[in-house]
């Protein structure tokens, strides 16, 4: 048994402050800091969207936090966040990112979001994560960061379903806690088998 911990998008963009800031976003990042130490293997994920993504809802002249169709689904468009090279898809200032021993960026392809580190919203373009994890051995996955609701949600229905055995950590963790958002994700985890302590 090898666990690694996950970092989901722990960013300036979903701190307060930022372009889509979750509430308290800011206030988990020492515990990260300090949960790092008991690792084996530290892995950050990067929300890294290009300029007019089709997950924005500027691209679509759309208001912010309404909902779209896309070829794979139902889509939120979000506000501008997480542009690649910008300030706010930098890490928060404070989150121990020499630790990490890789960082995995998601959302890079224009046309397709990508909640999850394991897959894009599609379910089935995977971003390499599976792959890294299984060559290095690595069985557990302890999951923290941001959005509970949105990108931890997803990863780590995605690990479970995986094989991979996950543990969320609440207190690690804020949510955007959109329309319901927060409950819904909860509970999928739990039908997943995430453990959420
Ligand atoms: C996220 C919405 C859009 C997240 C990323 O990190 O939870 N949410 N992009
Ligand atoms: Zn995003």
């Amino acid at each position: 048994m090898t666990q690694a911990l996950l970092v989901i998008d722990v960013q300036n963009d979903f701190c307060p402050g930022g372009a889509l800031a979750v509430p308290e976003g800011d206030v988990i990042v020492p515990g990260i800091n300090a949960l790092m130490a008991d690792f084996p293997a530290v892995i950050l994920t990067q929300d890294w969207h290009p300029a007019g993504h089709s997950s924005f809802a500027s691209t679509h002249n759309a208001e912010p936090m309404t909902m779209t169709e896309m070829p794979y689904g139902p889509q939120v468009l979000w506000p501008d966040h997480c542009i690649q090279g910008s300030i706010g898809a930098q890490f928060h200032p404070d989150l121990t990112v020499d630790r990490a021993d890789l960082i995995i960026r998601k959302g890079y392809n224009p046309a397709i979001d990508s909640y999850s580190a394991f897959f894009e919203n599609d379910h089935t373009t995977p971003t390499g994560l599976e792959g890294y994890l299984r060559t290095r051995g690595i069985t557990n996955l302890i999951m923290v960061g941001l959005a509970t609701d949105f990108c931890v949600n997803f990863s780590a229905v995605d690990a479970a379903k995986l094989g991979f055995k996950v543990t969320v950590r609440e207190d690690l963790t804020r949510a955007i806690d959109f329309d319901g958002s927060l409950t819904a994700a909860r509970e999928g985890m739990r039908v997943a088998g995430v453990v959420l302590t």
